[in-house]
């Protein structure tokens, strides 16, 4: 019988993943490549290519170990072709092979280029996802509006965590209410878990160096898990230290310290080295036991099988347009701090400058300082969207996509935000200490010094009132606009215009 390919991508390193579970150790040749097309079709963060090249190695060892035969194709091997189908090509050649096992990837493009190839394929559902695209399309199906909260619901059912007789324990769903507290910087919270660079490590981040030279980021300071043995470590060391108080302190932002109480998880969950019910039990556990509170524990949970979930569910059910959406019709290119974080806003200056250097920003960063600024300048949704691909360890379409284009700018009409997330330098103020450090002042509405977000804000508004005037959640707002004096409002939407011209 001829050998069938089983492909093994960088954001499917589990050895539960659907292709490996159809195959046959003892017929079938597991593929894995490192290629160049993968790190360039956007620019990747230089660490996040360190993180999936790593962990695809030790992945592949991993699956020599247990008996697999493992075609690996590493970057800098001169034969390598550089990308997934030319891989695939030269092994079917060489091994005789007609038949592709895959697991479906998380991003459209890929899809299609798997679907192209001239080989039999089957591809199989990622099952390491709770609702499955016949459960999310059930859901969705009749309904006018597709809340993620009604969502979330239902999969607390059908998992069952942190139900009791089928009733949400405590007697409510969602405690997001006590989850907005700022916090205070404290040198006694506890540092994220951080990994000895390896041998491995320090020969791939030369070569990263090498062939991704002109990528955004930095291959120095990378101390993060690349195997499962790793990444259940980080997931002990969040429950240890930080999950009591994630719920509270989830939407604080402070200068000095990018990760806060965050679980820095959403990567290895997103390429596979854990599992999200695995993590959410843990997550259960530490609140049966007394260890946590409900408010965090649930608005952990919350994230990974409401949000993570709901997501995911999205992308699929609206396909690959959905990229392309742009309701508010944004044209503004993307300024250039966005890849230098040369700007004078202290909230933007640090949030990029952590984002390319670590490639990893907290949700905050991402949505109220990042993502509000762009929506607000009416940047082109779909630079944020490739920025936004390009720069975060976590990034795949599936999940990044629904996040950027619905969550953060708006640009699919409020598919999935019920308002866009707009926000002045007072939401800033108080949830960050960033401020003090600013050239700006927070709460000067106008003149010299004046926070752009301010500025932005209202022009934002006043250019899309007709949109959203009559949105009953911003009525109040608008109210307050209209209270203001004319020549005010003038001169705000005269100074919003001169700092976007000068952008
Ligand atoms: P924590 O704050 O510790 O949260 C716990 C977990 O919940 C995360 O690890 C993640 O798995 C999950 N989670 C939380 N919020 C979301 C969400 N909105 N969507 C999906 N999962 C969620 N997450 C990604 O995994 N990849 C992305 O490309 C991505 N892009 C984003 C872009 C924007 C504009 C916004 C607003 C959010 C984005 N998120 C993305 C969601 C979220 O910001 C990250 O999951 C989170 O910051 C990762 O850090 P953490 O693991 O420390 O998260
Ligand atoms: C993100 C990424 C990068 C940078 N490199 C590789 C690679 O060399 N080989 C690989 O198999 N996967 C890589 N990935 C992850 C893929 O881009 C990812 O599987 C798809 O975008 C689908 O989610
Ligand atoms: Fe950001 Fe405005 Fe605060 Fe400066 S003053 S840090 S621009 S919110």
């Amino acid at each position: 019988m001829k050998p069938r390919l089983v492909l093994v991508l960088g954001d499917q390193l589990t050895t539960s993943v659907a292709a490996l579970k159809a195959a046959d150790p003892f017929r079938d040749i597991v593929v894995m490549a490192e290629v160049k097309s993968e790190g360039t079709y956007v620019r990747h963060n230089k660490k996040k290519i360190l993180l999936m090249l790593a962990a695809m190695r030790n992945f592949a060892k991993v699956l020599q170990q247990q008996g697999w035969k493992v075609q690996y194709s590493r970057l800098d091997d001169p034969t390598n072709s550089q990308s997934i189908s030319g891989e695939l090509l030269r092994y079917a050649n060489a091994f005789g092979a007609e038949e592709l096992i895959a697991t479906e990837p998380g991003e459209f493009r890929l899809i299609t280029i798997l679907k192209d190839m001239p080989l039999k394929l089957q591809m199989l559902e990622d099952d390491r996802f709770i609702a499955s695209h016949a459960m999310f399309k059930d859901w969705s199906s009749g309904r006018k509006t597709l809340r993620m909260e009604y969502f979330y619901r239902e999969m607390r059912r059908k998992t069952g965590l942190l139900m009791d007789d089928g009733q949400p324990i405590g007697g409510k769903w969602n405690y997001d209410i006590e989850n907005r507290k700022p916090a205070k910087d404290d040198l006694l919270r506890e540092k994220p878990l951080q990994f000895e660079p390896d041998d491995l490590l320090t020969g791939l981040a030369e070569l990263i160096d090498t062939e991704f030279e002109r990528h955004p980021g930095t291959t120095e300071d990378f101390w993060y898990a690349t195997t499962r043995e790793q990444a259940l470590e980080v997931l002990d060391h969040f429950i240890r230290h930080h999950l009591k108080v994630f719920g509270s302190y989830q939407d604080a932002m402070l200068d000095q310290d990018p990760f806060l109480h965050h679980s820095l998880l959403s990567a290895y969950v997103n390429i596979g080295l854990l599992d999200p019910m695995e993590v959410c039990e843990r997550i259960e556990h530490a609140y049966r036991v007394g260890d946590v509170p409900l408010n965090s524990a649930e608005g952990f949970i919350r994230q990974i099988i409401g949000w993570r979930e709901y997501m995911r569910g999205i992308y699929f059910y609206k396909g690959p347009d959905y990229v392309g959406l742009n309701a508010l019709h944004a044209t503004r290119d993307l300024p250039d701090f966005f890849w230098t974080a040369e700007t004078d806003m202290q909230c933007l200056r640090r949030s990029i400058h952590q984002t390319l250097h670590n490639a990893y920003a907290h949700h905050i960063q991402r949505l109220m300082v990042i993502g509000n600024f762009a929506m607000m300048a009416g940047i082109d949704p779909y630079q944020v969207h490739e920025w936004y691909l390009s720069v975060y360890w976590d990034a795949f379409e599936w999940v990044e996509a629904p996040n950027v284009i619905g969550m953060s700018q708006f640009a699919d009409d409020g598919l999935i935000a019920s308002k866009p997330y707009a926000s002045s330098g007072a939401y800033i103020n108080r949830m960050s200490d960033y401020c003090k450090s600013c050239a700006y002042t927070p709460l000067k509405k106008m003149g010299e010094g004046a926070c752009p977000f301010n500025l932005l804000y209202w022009s934002f508004l006043d250019r899309h009132s007709e949109k959203f005037e009559k949105n009953p959640r911003m009525a109040q707002i608008y109210a307050n606009w209209k209270r203001r004096a004319p020549k005010d409002k003038t001169t705000v939407l005269e100074e919003a215009d001169r700092f976007l011209n000068a952008l």
